[in-house]
């Protein structure tokens, strides 16, 4: 714990630290994106610096590979590295199941096929982001631009026929203008309060054409390591 950190980044150091012990020499590691990922990155940086690690990274977005390069760490791309051992990766929510919301940071796309292709994936979160059920965060939808609008249209049509509540459909915005996510594309934001059956759900939203991927991994993450603001850790 340190005393000039905010007692939230306290928190996410203290999961951060926690999760880096998990890598050992010669691991394939994904690196997840979003201000909880920046703390492991930068304790991997540490642990690579100072204990020599050997290790290669795979990041989940331009942000993280920039922040990795800085710290000293081999970053590879997924082909390069075909699987990994582990990927380490913060979450907008996670429910009892370990289902997880994730692409607040708009990098859910690059995350889901890094977590995927691991053979574990644990999450780092501080304990605000433990629901019972997902959905009060907004759920994220990676568009391509092209057709965007009628895209929503089947979006919102699926949305009514499977009779799951959407109050919107937002389109996220950078500025003036659509943010565009690593992959060039677009985000819908879904803003759907709860979420009854989280598999169903992500299953039809990318059968929806234009639809590339959605922010809800179910039965990926293996554990969540949960930080506090006083420096404890606890794994669940
Ligand atoms: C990424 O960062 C995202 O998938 C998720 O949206 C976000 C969590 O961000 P933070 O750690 O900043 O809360 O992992």
């Amino acid at each position: 714990m340190s005393a000039d950190l905010s007692p939230s980044d306290n928190a996410k150091l203290a999961a951060a630290k926690r999760a880096v012990e998990f890598i050992e020499a010669g691991m394939r590691v994904g690196l997840g994106t979003g201000s909880t990922a920046f703390w492991m990155v930068k304790c991997l940086g540490e642990r690579v610096r100072e204990e020599g690690l050997n290790i290669v990274g795979v990041p989940t977005s331009s942000r993280t590979a920039a922040q990795a390069r800085e710290e000293g760490i081999e970053i590879v791309t997924l082909d390069e590295a075909r699987w990994l051992d582990l990927t380490i990766d913060g979450a907008d929510e996670f429910d009892p199941e370990m289902n997880l919301i994730k692409g607040g940071g708009g990098a859910h796309l690059q995350e889901k096929i890094v977590a995927t292709a691991s053979d574990r994936m644990i999450v780092i979160a501080d304990p605000s982001k433990a629901v019972d059920h997902l959905g009060t965060f907004p759920l994220p939808v990676e568009v391509i631009p092209f057709g965007r609008e009628a895209t929503r249209a089947l979006i919102e049509r699926s949305l009514r026929e499977q009779d799951v509540w959407a109050r919107d459909v937002t389109l996220r915005m950078s500025g003036d203008a659509p943010f565009v996510t690593d992959e060039g594309n677009h985000i819908f934001d879904l803003s759907l309060r709860r979420i009854g059956d989280p598999r169903e759900l992500s299953l039809m939203l990318n059968q929806v054409p234009g639809v590339v991927e959605n922010g809800l991994f179910i039965d990926i993450c293996d554990c969540v390591i949960i930080g506090h603001g006083d420096g404890r850790a606890e794994t669940r």
